[in-house]
């Protein structure tokens, strides 16, 4: 029905050349890999949403604003108490910053509950219930932020899938 809630969240959404380079770090964990259509990189959580939302969620996305970056992907990470196993940066640039304190405070001023626990480690799930990365080198690689996305999280015959209701460019 359409009441039902909705599982909702922003997120950084990668080109497919970057999921190519993200499959391959996959090879450095052991775990439950994400499938490589499901990579992606959360900027805000929001959990459960009324679909009636999705209109203000949809504006607060068109308003953010318009700067690409590029994130470093050179660290693999390890959430002990969440047995995950990610992909990040050692540097998180500016503008990311800039961009997740904006979506926080549009969400605010717009009355959405959101999750603000994290101290924000921006970071791609690589695997879950994971040991923690293997210690030997890899390439690091560059990915250019071009795409931020709302998306839906949906079980479908219990497997995971995402599914983005609404993106755009960074850049203009
Ligand atoms: P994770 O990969 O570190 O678990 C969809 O669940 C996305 O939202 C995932 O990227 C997940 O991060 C992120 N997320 C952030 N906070 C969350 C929370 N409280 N519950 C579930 N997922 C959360």
């Amino acid at each position: 029905a359409s009441d039902k809630p909705l599982r909702l969240f922003f997120a950084l959404w990668p080109d497919d050349a970057t999921r190519e380079a993200l499959q391959i770090l996959q090879m450095h964990v052991h775990g439950r890999r994400t499938r490589v259509e499901n990579l992606h990189a959360t900027l805000t959580f929001l959990g459960n949403q009324p679909a009636v939302h999705l209109p203000v969620l949809k504006t607060i996305l068109a308003d953010l604003p318009r700067i690409g970056f590029t994130l470093q992907i050179d660290r693999l990470g390890y959430f002990k108490r969440k047995h995950i196993a990610w992909a990040g940066s050692h540097a998180t640039p500016k503008a990311l910053v800039t961009l997740q304190e904006s979506l926080a405070q549009a969400l605010m001023r717009h009355g959405i509950a959101f999750d603000r626990k994290n101290d924000f480690t921006p970071h791609i799930t690589l695997a879950r219930d994971a040991e923690p990365p293997l210690d030997r080198p890899f390439d690091p690689f560059t990915w250019e932020v071009k795409q931020i996305a709302l998306v839906q999280s949906t079980q479908e015959g219990g497997r995971l899938a995402y599914q983005v209701l609404v993106s755009r460019h960074l850049e203009e």
